[in-house]
């Protein structure tokens, strides 16, 4: 499933699945990447005193949230999200990297849920896989490419994480995860967002994503 617009970085920018072939309303796919900033609602959940409270209890000294995402997994077109580590995007050094991915309805086997590949975080980035900038973009050329290689996961392996609506899953940055197509009647709405401890931990300057003056990546607790 493609999405027909591009990555915008500090702006909240509209993905659709395949085109505009369906509804409007039933074809966006994904919301991103800054309503942790930029909308109201989103910020204010997103540094509430409970959130606050989650990343303290994990021993994050100063976590920063670097994106956040609305995910719709429509009915019937959802697409899946291929097995991936999210370090792979926002790679840190050491990892520390967290995603906080929250259920605005029921995910379940059928329209898509979370499935991990347990114990998967306990050695790095496998293969070296990385999404970074395109130190070769020019003209036509992605402003993105891939180093290392895509590992191929046994389907076996994965575990399923079917939530009720408002279960908060906490995902690290190094867990394989994926989820599948939704070929349900229902929709699997969800918001992430990704957060690191900037205390002692460098940020990648290879990274897709970056902070910029007029946006640096805001503190969780001031
Ligand atoms: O919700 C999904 O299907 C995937 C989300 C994801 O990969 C993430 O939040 O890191
Ligand atoms: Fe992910």
């Amino acid at each position: 499933m493609k999405a027909c617009v591009v990555h915008c970085l500090h702006c909240i920018t509209f993905f659709f699945a395949g085109g505009l072939k369906v509804n409007k309303h039933l074809s966006i796919n994904k919301i991103g990447h800054a309503l942790h900033e930029l909308s109201d609602p989103f910020k204010q959940f997103t540094f509430s005193p409970k959130v606050k409270g989650i990343a303290k209890s994990l021993g994050f000294v100063d976590p920063v949230i670097c994106q956040s995402m609305y995910i719709f997994k429509q009915p019937g077109i959802g697409g899946e999200v291929i097995p991936h580590q999210d370090s792979t995007f926002l790679y840190t050094s050491p990892q520390r990297l967290m995603g906080m991915w929250i259920a605005l309805e029921d995910a379940t086997l059928e329209n898509g849920c979370l499935w991990f590949i347990p114990g998967s975080h306990k050695c790095g980035i496998h293969g070296n896989r990385r999404m970074i900038r395109n130190p070769k973009k020019g003209e036509g050329e992605s402003g993105t490419t891939f180093t290392g290689e895509q590992e191929k996961y046994d389907p076996e392996t994965f575990v399923a994480g079917p939530v009720k609506k408002g279960t908060m899953v906490l995902i690290h940055g190094e867990v394989v995860h994926k989820s599948e197509k939704n070929l349900s009647q229902n929709s699997r709405h969800i918001y992430t967002f990704h957060l690191f401890d900037q205390h002692e931990t460098e940020y990648s300057k290879e990274n897709w994503l970056q902070p910029t003056e007029e946006m640096p990546f805001p503190h969780l607790c001031t």
